[in-house]
């Protein structure tokens, strides 16, 4: 019988069967879903980027580790989704252009659909426009996530905050921020209404943004 704790060699072994057989194992065994990913796998993701730093791994490595990971969380999204609650207000999601990292976006949606909030993940390499569309098309004014994990990429965030403006949508979003990069420092500067650098306190800080929309 594998341990919960195997989880973190399976990621970042990258196989994606044991990562599942673990998984499924411990939620039959009521283990913590949000422990799960806390102490195991997002431990074994910071360790295969320290990999890929040091030239131990390489793309084909993290590839093969991501897909663990998401077999893993596709069986524990559902167990972090709240049961008929009341939704608290709408996040628009999205991982900024240029960016194909989606593990701690769809993690953060994950935690922020348990907080009761309905979430519409517009998926990855986001352009600016798709995002403004989005905040367009909502009746009262949302939550825009945007996540971002290059330093190459996280300057978009800030051409998102333009392009709102440019299009007079601005007051309709508060602008959450996140991704490894980004730092509370950077998102006051391009002007975000929030940052977080973890999923649960993104919840957090999306209640405290939901509340300030009129
Ligand atoms: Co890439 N990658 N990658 N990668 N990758 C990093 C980010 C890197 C740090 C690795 C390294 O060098 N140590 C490095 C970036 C360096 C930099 O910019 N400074 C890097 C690089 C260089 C690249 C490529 C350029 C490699 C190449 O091709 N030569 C390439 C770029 C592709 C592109 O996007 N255009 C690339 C590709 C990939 C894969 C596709 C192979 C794969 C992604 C698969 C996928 O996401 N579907 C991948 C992976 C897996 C990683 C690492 C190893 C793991 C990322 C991850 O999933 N972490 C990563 C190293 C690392 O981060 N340690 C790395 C786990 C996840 C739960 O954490 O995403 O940080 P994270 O999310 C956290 C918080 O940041 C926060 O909450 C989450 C949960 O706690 N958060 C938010 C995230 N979004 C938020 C939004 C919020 C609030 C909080 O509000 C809206």
């Amino acid at each position: 019988m594998s341990e919960p704790a195997e989880l973190y060699d399976a990621i970042l072994t990258g196989n994606a069967k044991k990562a599942e057989e673990i998984t499924k194992a411990a939620l039959e065994a009521k283990a913590d879903p949000s422990q799960l990913v806390q102490k195991y796998m997002i431990p074994a993701m910071d360790e295969v980027g320290r990999r890929f730093e040091c030239n131990e791994y390489f793309v084909p490595e993290l590839l093969i580790a991501a897909r663990a990971m998401k077999t893993a969380m596709e069986l524990i999204t559902p167990h972090l989704a709240a049961a008929g609650t009341e939704p608290t207000g709408r996040v628009i999601i999205g991982t900024v252009q240029g960016d194909l990292h989606d593990i701690g976006k769809n993690l953060v949606a994950s935690m922020l659909e348990g907080g009761g909030f309905q979430v519409v993940d517009l998926g990855v390499d986001v352009p600016a426009e798709k995002f403004v569309e989005a905040i367009k098309e909502e009746k009262k004014g949302a939550i825009l996530g945007l996540s971002a994990l290059l330093t190459t990429t996280m300057t978009m965030m800030k051409n998102v905050i333009s392009a709102l403006e440019q299009a007079g949508v601005r007051q309709k979003a508060k602008v959450m921020v996140g991704g490894a990069p980004i730092t509370q420092q950077y998102a006051d500067e391009i002007g975000a209404d929030g940052y977080s650098d973890n999923a649960s306190g993104a919840v957090a800080v999306a209640r405290k943004l939901i509340a300030s929309i009129d």
